[in-house]
């Protein structure tokens, strides 16, 4: 047994170094502040606290409600909002609690093709699936990448879902919910917005905001562009009192029992951190992701939406036909320090052969990373997949840049304090 200890520790240490020496494109991904992650492995993460705060279910749980009262407020001023929920334990935890309260099982609800960009969520082998409820598909403008607005208008008409979800796994451009909200109004449907890839950007001023144009709940993963720890969140506005309550039962005992308090402390440092540092933030990673998409189309990648600017969020979309297909490209470039995954693009024939690689900046830009380090992460990918350049010797070009690069920014007691984000466990704070 001791042995299989070791192995594992072994192996997370292997991993750290792996990420330490990479440039990590994920954009899914990002990195815990040093308060954060000191809290991620705090007392919380053994005890139970079911129900809200005051009422709950066990003894012991005073400082527990302290911290998730703390929470709560949190969440509601940095998304200017009524109604927060932090008990979700994921992103897709957060999407059934919302499915359980707002929509019954068998009915309609509005959503993106997984092909378009949605997440797992929308599919019928996710949390839609669980739910029983019925897809309804919005027209996509592929040359846009955003939802068709008129041709969706159209289709809402006619079908009428009550539930309508706006969100995205590939989410480079805002999605259209101030134009369509006249429509959602008429056939009387509650705008959803699932925000996980964009929810720092929205807290960060950067990107759209779905509480102002028409979205009376956004569910959210907690560890994207909001560098949170792995966590799920609920935010509403304007609701009324039993759909609040029905969200709140969604959440628990809905999709939860109890949820992990560990994550809810790191998720209230994390909140208090985007309050200070998240405009900035915000607006590098968007400037970081755009850069990359240039320096990257200069050197003759495909990358999506070039006539708009590529992108307007944390992500860009590259189609890599000519180097290979999705699959090998990302492989390859995984061999050459560069982490990313290969996705669907719109057009795309087969599932099974995605034809582009998704690229995101949140994590290159929490590490302090800024424009002149996109073009050199795009000349790696140049000389890895158009140069032909051994994938050893440009996994040490990559290993090389990112060695100015391992200190957490954005957040409290990073900077001088130094601290190295890879550690196996993290140094406290200075
Ligand atoms: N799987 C995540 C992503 O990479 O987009 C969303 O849950």
């Amino acid at each position: 047994m001791a042995a299989a200890v070791e192995r594992v520790r072994a192996a997370v240490r292997t991993h750290s170094t792996r990420f330490e020496h990479a440039i990590p494109l994920i954009a899914s991904e990002n990195l815990l502040s040093p308060y954060a992650k000191e809290l991620l492995i705090s007392d919380l993460h053994s005890r139970y606290a079911e129900g809200l705060p005051g009422e709950r279910y066990y003894e012991g749980n005073e400082q527990v409600d302290e911290v998730e009262n703390l929470c709560l407020d949190l969440a509601r001023r940095l998304f200017r909002c009524s109604f927060a929920d932090v008990r979700p334990i994921s992103g897709t935890v957060a999407n059934l609690a919302v499915l359980k309260a707002l929509a019954e099982p068998g009915e309609l609800v509005g959503t993106s093709r997984l092909a378009d960009g949605a997440h797992i969520s929308s599919a019928g082998f996710g949390a839609f699936g669980l739910r029983s409820v019925k897809p309804v598909y919005y027209a996509w403008d592929p040359e846009r990448m955003t939802i068709d607005v008129g041709r969706t208008r159209e289709i809402l008409r006619a079908v009428r879902p009550k539930l309508c979800l706006f969100g995205l796994s590939l989410f480079l451009f805002p999605l259209p919910v101030d134009e369509l909200r006249p429509t959602l109004e008429e056939i009387g449907a509650t705008a959803w917005y699932d925000g996980a890839h964009v929810l720092g950007l929205i807290a960060g001023g950067q990107f759209q905001d779905p509480l102002r144009e028409g979205c009376s709940v956004i569910s959210a993963s907690t560890h994207k562009t909001l560098p949170g720890p792995q966590h799920g969140i609920l935010l509403g506005e304007g609701l009324a009192p039993e759909v609040a309550k029905r969200l709140q039962s969604g959440a628990f005992p809905g999709v939860t029992s109890n949820h992990h308090l560990n994550a809810m402390a790191a998720l209230a440092v994390s909140l208090a951190e985007h309050l200070e540092f998240g405009r900035d933030y915000a607006r590098q990673t968007i400037a970081n992701a755009r850069a990359l998409g240039q320096a990257l189309h200069d050197r003759g990648f495909d990358v999506l939406a070039a006539d708009l600017g590529f992108t307007r969020s944390h992500t860009i979309a590259v189609r890599v036909a000519a180097e290979g297909g999705g699959a090998p490209v990302a492989q390859r470039l995984a061999e050459a320090g560069i982490i990313s995954n290969k996705n669907l693009l719109p057009g795309d024939s087969s599932p099974k052969h995605p034809g582009g690689v998704r690229l995101g900046t949140p994590e290159v830009t929490r590490v302090g990373m800024r424009e002149p380090e996109m073009v050199r992460i795009a000349e790696l990918f140049d000389a890895l997949l158009h140069r032909g350049r051994p994938p050893p010797e440009v996994a040490a070009a990559a290993a090389e840049l990112k060695r100015g690069f391992t200190t957490v920014r954005y957040c409290f007691a990073a900077g001088e304090a130094a601290y190295r984000y890879y550690d196996l466990v993290g140094r406290p704070p200075a």
